[in-house]
């Protein structure tokens, strides 16, 4: 059943449309879900993953009022001033924080995740570890360049070795981090990888990571072209790469086996890793919640009150 606050309608949503019994509502169209048109570069691979975000919701027929879009703070992390529905633009690195909170007093709702891997794995991976072993109920899309892109040009956790940029101008001394095999070691439940140049792919990998009971993590890589163009050629087989999907033999629920997927080199395999079913964080505190509500059934609350002061005499 819904609460009086899922009857609000995001920002020019229709209002006689949400109150409508379930039966009757349609799924949402690419315009109503459309909002501000991307400030992004003309090529920029985070337009097709916006795109495919649309058709999710349209073909999911997911409504405004069920959909949470959160950010951080990056080209990538603008997301959510094009998705007309409720989202968070929030702190730099702090998205999954502030998901998390969503995502915990609010089960009902779609929640989706997007940012760069600046935000995911810089200044943001300690979140990112946490909410991962934490298995809070959400999809996490890092849509990874390899580079900074909103402050022009910077090396990320991803970028390889060698990568020219204004903080290592003569080429990135440091390792790069393998978004895969964190999210694996973190214990992410889901963790799947696509790219943006394959938009069925890309579709596939939000569709089974939605219906993931659990944090699910998908590594989208998805090209600047004004600063590190030409990135992800060798994935493209329009520009002569390979696009290797996960083998079939694969069995998603072995983590070692994940594992050695994550440790191919570029560019690697595409699809769901690894898949497991353990218990999210949001059921555990559903059944905490529960039980105390049993405790202080048909009580009154100055009766509660008055046992916790009495608790602390
Ligand atoms: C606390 C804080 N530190 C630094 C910045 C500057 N800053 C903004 S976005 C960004 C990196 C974004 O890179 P990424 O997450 O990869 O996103 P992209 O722009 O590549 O999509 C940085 C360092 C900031 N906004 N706030
Ligand atoms: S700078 Fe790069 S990541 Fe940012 S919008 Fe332009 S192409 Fe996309
Ligand atoms: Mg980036």
């Amino acid at each position: 059943m819904s609460s009086p606050l899922t009857d609000i309608p995001a920002r020019g949503g229709n209002i006689l449309a949400v109150n409508a019994p379930a039966e009757e509502r349609k799924g949402l169209t690419k315009k109503e879900i459309a909002a501000d048109h991307p400030t992004w570069c003309p090529g920029c691979g985070d337009f097709s993953v916006l795109a495919l975000y649309f058709k999710l919701i349209e073909k999911r027929k997911l409504w405004h009022e069920k959909i949470t879009t959160v950010a951080g703070i990056g080209c990538s992390s603008r997301f959510p001033y094009f998705v007309q529905a409720h989202g968070v633009h929030y702190i730099h690195g702090r998205a999954l924080a502030f998901a998390s909170g969503i995502s915990l007093s609010r089960p009902d709702l779609h929640l989706f995740v997007f940012g760069g891997d600046g935000d995911a794995f810089s200044i943001g991976g300690n979140h990112f570890n946490h909410t991962a072993r934490k298995n809070v109920k959400m999809t996490y899309v890092v849509m990874d360049n390899w580079v900074y892109g909103l402050t022009k040009k910077q090396t990320s956790p991803t970028s390889p070795l060698g990568f020219k940029s204004k903080t290592d101008q003569w080429g990135a001394v440091d390792y790069p981090i393998n978004p895969m095999k964190q999210a694996l070691a973190a214990g992410a439940s889901f963790v799947a990888r696509t790219t943006h140049t394959n938009p069925n792919h890309v579709l596939q990998m939000m569709e089974a990571a939605m219906d993931h009971d659990g944090f699910s993590f998908i590594e989208c890589l998805s090209e600047c072209v004004e600063f590190y163009e030409g990135a992800f050629d060798a994935s493209n087989p329009r520009k002569g790469g390979v696009f290797n999907e996960v083998p079939k033999t694969h069995d998603v629920t072995d983590e070692l086996a994940a594992y050695k997927l994550a440790c191919e080199p570029f560019p690697g395999y595409f699809g769901v890793f690894y898949k497991n079913a353990k218990q999210t964080k949001n059921a555990k505190e559903a059944n905490i919640i529960k039980a105390s509500q049993e405790k202080v059934q048909g009580m009154k609350d100055w009766q509660i009150l008055q046992k916790t002061f009495d608790r602390l005499k």
